[in-house]
């Protein structure tokens, strides 16, 4: 057993800064305070230690409040992302039986219509009854579930344990390092878990989160500029935004900032060499949701020298290469104790590891220094503005429209987003490529609508008839 964090850390630095949002501050003994009132008006709607609700809402102290309130309570909080269609959330909330949604008054119309639910301000404004709350927590109790694409077009729930994330912070540090004056700018989303790790490390640490609800780049390269964040994490757009930023105010990053994980996909080496004229240190790193953020990082002292590599795996980790080529390239695998323990839903038989090793898909080699190069990832996965699209997704709606008789997809090169989807469609009725794009709205995130609907005769074809997505733009 472990102390539960967030007493733990209210107990330890009561009076340290834990949160800063929009000018305003609390510390980890208020954050503590309201979280544990939120968590007796929760227990006083009859929520039960260990039930699993689905939280949804945008990334402000509310909603720290209420995810810490469901931590005390030991509840499995299944992660809403809040660019979904209502069909992919009733997908999500269906295949993980939650029974109940907190979600944010401005949220509320993004669920599907009849879907049980408590609005914070209604928590906010109810009875508080007198639970205990837990002062220890199990290893493998699950704390978060968030849902990953899978080649199937099926989401995939993924637990993330206390132990998972426990593991996933102590490693960073040993990596990074830390000083108590360390603040971590937190402008992912907290629903993904590049952003709710930056809270993990902040109760472990002791170190205070800048939350932003909206990428605002002026504002967030201002932090950069005067040194009042030391940390932040960015996917290659986010970092392009903040460069250009930079560039255009002829600004460079204060010397107290003192580093930017960069992940949730590839980042294009030319980022890595501007960065590095703006004295910003930028530190790649390979993560995904099964692993509870980074498996390896580069440190910033080889980003230059190892341009492009993702890395060393973090002290607890291993990488190895199954089945590598000539060239030693293969698949990428993970063993480690911040890989999940599996899935929930349709795919909990299916186990998320063979051996104890995680098989990602990705395609990847270490060189002679013993660093990750990632060349390639994995069954066709498109990464626009660092969410993760599958092909499938997007043919399985297109192929439910009567007019469609095929439907193919793959991302292209886009200078805003890095890829976006675009689809190939054999009809076999007639329709206008307006009607199809609206339909699409109807089923899927604005990100996941293909920007291109290309009607074609047939579709690239293997030898088995399975379609061949990399011939499709050729
Ligand atoms: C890039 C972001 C910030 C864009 O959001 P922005 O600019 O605020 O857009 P909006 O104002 O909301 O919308 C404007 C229009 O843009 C469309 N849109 C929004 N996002 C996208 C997108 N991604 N792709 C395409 N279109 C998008 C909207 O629909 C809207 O359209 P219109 O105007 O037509 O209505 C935002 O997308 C963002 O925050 N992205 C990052 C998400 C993220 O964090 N991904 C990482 C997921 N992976 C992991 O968590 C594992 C890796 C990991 O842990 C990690 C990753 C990074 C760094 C560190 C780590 C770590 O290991 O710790
Ligand atoms: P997610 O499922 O959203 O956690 O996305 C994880 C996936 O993003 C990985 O399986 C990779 O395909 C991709 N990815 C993450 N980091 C990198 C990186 N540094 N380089 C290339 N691809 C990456
Ligand atoms: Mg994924
Ligand atoms: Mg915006
Ligand atoms: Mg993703």
């Amino acid at each position: 057993m472990y102390p539960n964090w967030i007493l733990q850390r209210a107990y330890l630095t009561p009076l340290r800064k834990a949160l800063a949002y929009k000018g305003q501050s609390w510390t980890f003994q208020e954050l503590n305070n309201l979280s544990i009132k939120r968590a007796r008006q929760l227990s006083a709607l009859g929520i039960q230690q260990g039930d699993r609700i689905a939280i949804m809402g945008p990334s402000n102290p509310d909603l720290v409040v209420m995810l810490y309130a469901c931590m005390h309570l030991q509840c499995e909080m299944v992660m809403l992302n809040r660019r979904l269609s209502q069909e992919e959330v009733a997908y999500q909330l269906e295949d993980a039986e939650a029974v109940t949604v907190f979600v944010a008054d401005e949220d509320v119309l993004k669920l599907p219509p009849k879907t049980a639910h408590h609005l914070f301000s209604t928590i906010a404004k109810g009875t508080e009854d007198t639970l205990d709350i837990d002062k220890e927590w199990p290893l493998h109790q699950t704390t978060t579930i968030m849902y990953t694409s899978g080649t199937t077009g099926f989401p995939k729930g993924v637990r993330q344990t206390v132990g998972n994330h426990q593991a996933s912070a102590t490693a960073s540090v040993f990596n990074i390092g830390l000083q108590p004056e360390d603040v971590w700018l937190c402008a992912v989303p907290l629903f993904h878990i590049s952003g709710f790790s930056i809270l993990v490390r902040s109760l472990l640490y002791g170190n205070q989160v800048y939350l932003y609800d909206q990428f605002d780049v002026e504002t967030i390269t201002q932090n950069i500029i005067d040194g009042e964040v030391t940390h932040m994490s960015v996917v290659a757009v986010t970092l392009e935004r903040i460069l250009h930023t930079l560039e255009q105010l002829a600004m460079k990053a204060s010397p107290r900032f003192k580093l930017m994980l960069a992940g949730g996909g590839p980042v294009p080496v030319d980022y890595l060499t501007r960065a590095h004229a703006l004295n910003l240190a930028v530190a790649q790193t390979y993560g995904m949701t099964e692993t509870s953020s980074q498996t390896a990082t580069l440190a910033s002292e080889d980003a230059i020298r190892k341009i492009g590599s993702a890395g060393k795996p973090l002290f607890f980790n291993q990488i190895k290469i199954a089945e590598p080529n000539d060239d030693g390239e293969g698949e990428i695998c993970i063993r480690g104790p911040h890989v999940t323990p599996g899935y929930i839903g349709r795919f909990a038989q299916k186990s998320a590891t063979i051996d104890g090793w995680l098989h990602t898909g990705d395609i990847g080699y270490i060189d002679e220094e013993g660093y990750l190069f990632v060349i390639d990832r994995r069954a066709d996965l498109i990464i626009s503005g660092g969410e993760n699209i599958y092909p499938a997704e997007i043919e399985n709606v297109l192929l439910t429209h009567p007019a469609v008789q095929e439907a193919g997809v793959c991302g292209k090169h886009d200078s805003r987003w890095g890829q976006v989807p675009i689809a190939f469609v054999v009809l076999k009725e007639q329709v206008s490529i307006e009607q199809l794009q609206a339909f699409c709205s109807q089923k899927l995130a604005k990100y996941k609508v293909p920007k291109e609907i290309i009607l074609t005769d047939t579709l690239p074809r293997n030898g088995a008839n399975k379609l061949v997505r990399r011939k499709l733009l050729q």
